[in-house]
């Protein structure tokens, strides 16, 4: 009886998710969702990419309190809303949907959504985005793709960051890759740092060639 009741908010949240996605491409906005660990990188990530993007792009800031975040990204001019998600530790599609109400999507190419800091069930809610991305970084260790295969399995690209940290933390690269690997065949695995700026414009183009909406 409880894991049909679960099942039901699945299937209500992949409703939305459907919608959320058509909404996306009648506006040609592609979408990206962002999960990781708490200070993984996430939103520093979004602001370098969104630097190097040359496209106009708007951010969904997603956390339990507050709005340090979303007051980063809004320094920068860009078009930003915060989700305080009051508790609820991942995003989901109705949120997504309130969200967007409130930012003007009118010639956006990139939408990024930073989803609260969380390895587990951001996993098991579509947000009605075009591709998923994970944000793994070197002082969490190389077993992370080990201990939470559910995130790790469901994203278009898993991104190393603090890769400048490698001389300080024991942290074996190709234990990470072989674990990436084993569940999802057809990640892509980017090496970047958001501090020396490595790996990033790669991760840029890669971000570019994805959306056929550019
Ligand atoms: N050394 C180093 N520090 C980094 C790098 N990227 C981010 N940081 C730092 O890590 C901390 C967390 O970065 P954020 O971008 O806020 O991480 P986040 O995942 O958005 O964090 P939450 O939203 O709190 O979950 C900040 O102090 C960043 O300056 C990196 O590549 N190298
Ligand atoms: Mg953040
Ligand atoms: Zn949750």
């Amino acid at each position: 009886m409880k894991i049909e009741i679960v099942k039901n908010i699945l299937d209500a949240n992949d409703q939305v998710a459907l919608l959320n996605r058509e909404f996306f491409d009648n506006l040609k906005v592609f979408t990206i969702n962002i999960m990781a660990s708490p200070g993984a990188g996430k939103t520093s990530f979004i602001l370098e990419t969104i630097h190097r993007l040359d496209a106009p792009s708007a951010v969904i800031e997603g956390d339990v309190a507050s709005s340090i975040d979303s007051e980063r990204i809004a320094e920068f001019g860009i078009p930003v809303v915060q989700i305080n998600t009051g508790g609820n530790c991942h995003l989901e599609a109705t949120m997504t949907r309130e969200a967007v109400k409130k930012l003007s999507l009118d010639g956006v190419k990139y939408l990024f959504i930073e989803n609260v800091g969380n390895l587990i069930c951001p996993a098991s809610f579509d947000l009605g985005e075009h591709i998923r991305i994970a944000i793994s970084s070197v002082p969490e260790g190389d077993d992370k793709p080990y201990k939470y295969p559910g995130l790790f399995s469901s994203v278009d690209a898993v991104i190393l960051n603090k890769i400048d940290l490698m001389p300080y933390v024991d942290f074996d690269l190709e234990r990470f890759r072989k674990g990436i690997i084993a569940i999802n065949r057809d990640a892509k695995i980017f090496l970047i740092s958001c501090k020396t700026k490595e790996g990033i414009e790669a991760l840029v183009e890669w971000l570019k060639s994805e959306n056929p909406y550019r």
